[in-house]
């Protein structure tokens, strides 16, 4: 049978990887078509991944895909009713995209991914420069786990999926390895996540046990 969700998108990429969890987390079969950002098929208008096939429906935006995934095909099981929760999730997943997930890939995510797999050098200045604000962006998530619980204090949502995949990703570079193991609250959270089964079922091929 084919799969229900169709995902074009880059093999090691914190989006797709979102999309594949919600996937699971809703009970739907995927399969990933490997597509570059910003190869000539990739129908994204600005050249990111992933875009989604379900449903008959094209979709792009992580946001707008998995907000359907879940309100078509999970019963809207990974966004609070509650109005105040509800806005502390979309909070904390605009904070993973406008400020997280930039921060973190520009300095070090792409640049380490391009080191190991392309050889391209490290700009250790340009490392070392970031730094400081990565740790600071660290200690306030550690900060926030410690006075609410988890971002929204209450059962895994979709701003769970946003974080986790967000920070794994830095979690996987030396300096944003070290920069989480300094958090003990943000460690522990990190490692109880990466014991759900939707997290486990999208491990990437990288990742060590
Ligand atoms: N706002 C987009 C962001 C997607 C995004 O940045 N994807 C990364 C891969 S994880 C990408 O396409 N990077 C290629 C590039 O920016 O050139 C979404 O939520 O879907």
């Amino acid at each position: 049978m084919p799969a229900e969700v169709r995902i074009f998108g880059t093999v090691i990429s914190t989006y797709t990887r979102i999309v594949q969890i919600v996937c699971e987390e809703a009970g739907l079969s995927h399969e990933t078509i490997a597509t570059a950002a910003h190869a000539p098929e990739n129908r994204h208008p600005f050249g990111k991944v992933p875009v989604v096939e379900v449903d008959g429906l094209d979709l792009y935006e992580s946001v707008s895909i998995v907000q359907y995934l879940d309100n078509a095909h999970n019963g809207a099981g990974l966004q609070p009713a509650d109005p105040a929760a509800r806005a502390a999730m979309d909070r904390w997943i605009a904070v993973a995209n406008n400020y997280l997930f930039p921060l973190f890939e520009h300095n070090l995510v792409m640049p380490w991914i391009m080191h190991r797999y392309a050889k391209v050098p490290l700009d250790d200045e340009k490392i070392a420069r970031a730094l400081p604000t990565i740790s600071k962006a660290l200690a306030f998530c550690d900060a926030e786990i410690a006075s609410d619980g988890a971002w929204t204090g209450g059962a895994f949502d979709l701003a769970d999926v946003y974080l986790y995949c967000v920070l794994r990703g830095l979690q996987l570079t030396p300096q944003g390895g070290a920069g989480i193991a300094q958090c003990p609250m943000l460690s522990a959270w990190m490692a109880q996540t990466a014991e759900r089964a939707s997290i486990k079922a999208t491990r990437w091929e990288s990742e060590p046990d």
